[in-house]
């Protein structure tokens, strides 16, 4: 039994070496695998299952093919990018859509994107508040694709994440610690920060597996066999 987690890969255009080094992952590492988790910011934005595009189709379809022809299972997380992902992309890509915080079954290990413990933000969780509330979804998704695409811009370009030199808040301590006891689990898994490690969290026997984003090295997590789980780099070699 293979388990492996990635997050964070931004991808916005199909030509991108990014996208490219997405299916190398998927044919050299997803296709031997059981499960694979894609735990938030997948996409760099998204603004609802209806508006198709070349890059969520091709996507959809190479994902569709990994679990149809590999028996490779897919769950996916959204994050804090990629919010709106619903039910109708991810039945089209062949993966189950899950609720963080997930615990994975039969383990002590959770999942989360990362961005709801990043607890010192204060204005960042006000507007995330704002973002996830359904009846805002809701409305913001009966506005037209242009309308909703224009929100998205300017979302971007108001993002600390793209703002140089800013150091994206870490996760904190106390909330890791919160959730981890809330759902009597003792590691977690996610994404979020860039900033890839395994790390213990203060004085509970706590750890927490910190993914990479995609830009620079690539860092997934794998677990084999119910075993402790262990960072990998990926290489793309063409
Ligand atoms: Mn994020």
């Amino acid at each position: 039994m293979k388990q492996l987690f990635i997050s964070d890969l931004h991808l916005k255009d199909l030509n991108a070496p990014i996208t490219q080094t997405f299916f190398a992952f998927l044919d050299q590492k997803a296709a031997m695998a059981d499960e694979l988790y894609i735990l938030g910011d997948f996409f760099e934005y998204w603004i609802g299952d209806d508006a198709i595009s070349e890059l969520s189709d091709k996507i959809a379809a190479r994902l569709k093919d990994l679990k149809e022809n590999h028996k490779t299972d897919l769950y996916f997380m959204v994050g804090n990018r990629d919010f709106l992902v619903g039910k109708n992309y991810c039945e089209r890509a062949g993966m189950q859509l899950i609720e963080e915080p997930y615990k994975l079954p039969g383990t002590n290990i959770l999942l989360c994107h990362g961005d709801a413990e990043c607890t010192t933000d204060t204005e960042y969780q006000k507007v995330r508040q704002v973002l996830r509330n359904p009846q805002w979804q809701q409305d913001f998704l009966n506005k037209t694709l242009e309308e909703r695409m224009i929100f998205a811009e300017q979302a971007r370009a108001q993002s600390k994440e793209h703002q140089a030199g800013y150091e994206l808040t870490d996760l904190n301590d106390d909330a890791i610690n919160a959730l981890l006891e809330a759902n009597q689990t003792d590691i977690l898994i996610h994404g979020h920060t860039h900033k890839p490690g395994i790390q213990a969290v203060a004085e509970q026997g706590h750890k927490r597996v910190t993914l990479s984003d995609w830009d620079h090295e690539i860092w997934y997590a794998e677990i084999k066999d119910s075993g402790p789980p262990k960072l990998c780099q990926f290489t793309h070699i063409a």
